[in-house]
C-alpha cells in the first residue's frame, strides 16, 4: 500500500495533549548568556518545563553560581563557560559538551552586548565588537548546534534573541541595531536551510525589559517616561514575561512555526 495522502496522515495522527505540546522533559537546552538577566530567566523557565538546561557565561565562576542556584531548585543543570565572541572558544566548548554526552536539542541564542554611542563618534573597533558577539557569535553557536542536530536526525529548536531594534531604529545604538536586524534575517536562513532536518528556527524580539543591561535607561527619568509612553501597556516588561515565548518556541507546540520573530513588547510595534 502506498503512503496515504498527507491529509489522511494528519487525521490519523493522535493530537498531542496540552502537556505533550509544552513539555520539555528529555530535551537538553543550551542558553547562552544565562548566568543573569533574561538568559537566566530563560534557563529557569525551560528547566521548569522539564528541560536539562546548560548554563553559559564567559566566566566559570558566574556559570557555577547560576548552576548551583538552579540545581538548588531541583532542576537538571549543567554549565559550560565560553566566550560567544570567539569561534575557537565556541568550537572548544561544543567538543567539551560532546565529551560529556550532552546532546543539545534546544539552543537559545541569548548572549549579547550593548554599546551606546552616536554613529559620528563610533569607531569600527566598537562596532565590530558588538557584531562579533551578537551576530557572528549567534551564527557560530547555531552552526555548531545544528551540525549535531542534523547528524543525530531527531530535529531541534533554534531560538535567536532579536530586539525592537530589529524592526525600528533608535539613536546611539547602531551596531546593536545592525546585529539585531541581521538576527531576524539569519533566523529566516536558518529556518530554510534546517527545516528539512526538522529543526525549527525562530526569534524572540523583547521590548524594553527590566534587566541589568537596561539599568542605566531605567534610572533615566526621561527615558523611563519615553518607554512608558511608547507602548500601549504603558510599562517596562518583566524578564519572566519572556519565558512563555521561549518555552513555546522550544516546544512541540511550535513544530510548524519557522523563520518567525515573535515580539514580546507590550504592543510597542503595534502602535503608531
Ligand atoms: C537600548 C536598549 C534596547 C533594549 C531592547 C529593546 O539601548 O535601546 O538596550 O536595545 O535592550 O533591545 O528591544
Amino acid at each position: 500500500m502506498g503512503c496515504p495522502p498527507p491529509l489522511l496522515l494528519v487525521s490519523m495522527a493522535n493530537p498531542m495533549s496540552f502537556k505533550q505540546l509544552f513539555d520539555l522533559s528529555g530535551r537538553t537546552a543550551l542558553i547562552t548568556g544565562s548566568t543573569r538577566g533574561l538568559g537566566f530567566s530563560y534557563a529557569e523557565g525551560l528547566a521548569e518545563a522539564g528541560a536539562h538546561v546548560i548554563v553559559n557565561g564567559t566566566r566559570a565562576e558566574g556559570v557555577a553560581e547560576a548552576v548551583s542556584k538552579l540545581t538548588a531548585k531541583g532542576h537538571k543543570v549543567s554549565g559550560q563557560h565560553f566566550d560567544v565572541g570567539s569561534e575557537a572558544s565556541i568550537v572548544e566548548a561544543f567538543a567539551a559538551l560532546d565529551a560529556q554526552g550532552l546532546e543539545i536539542d534546544i539552543l537559545i541564542n541569548n548572549a549579547g552586548i550593548q554599546f551606546r554611542k552616536p554613529m559620528v563618534d563610533l569607531g569600527v573597533e566598537d562596532w565590530q565588537k558588538v557584531l562579533d558577539v551578537n551576530l557572528t557569535g549567534s551564527f557560530v553557536i547555531a552552526r555548531e548546534a545544528a551540525k549535531r542536530m542534523i547528524a543525530r536526525g531527531r530535529g531541534g529548536k533554534i531560538v535567536n534573541i532579536a530586539s525592537l531594534t530589529s524592526a525600528a531604529g533608535r539613536a546611539t545604538v547602531a551596531p546593536y541595531t545592525a546585529s539585531k536586524g541581521a538576527i531576524t534575517a539569519i533566523t529566516r536562513t536558518m529556518a530554510v536551510e534546517w527545516a528539512p532536518h526538522n529543526i525549527q528556527s525562530n526569534a524572540i524580539g523583547p521590548g524594553y525589559i527590566l534587566t541589568d543591561m537596561n539599568q542605566a535607561l531605567i534610572d533615566n527619568k526621561e527615558f523611563d517616561a519615553w518607554v512608558r509612553a511608547s507602548n500601549p501597556s504603558g510599562r517596562w516588561g518583566k524578564p519572566e514575561e519572556l519565558v512563555g515565548a521561549a518555552i513555546f518556541l522550544s516546544s512541540s507546540a511550535s513544530d510548524y512555526i519557522n523563520g518567525q520573530t515573535l515580539y514580546v513588547d507590550g504592543g510597542w510595534l503595534a502602535q503608531l
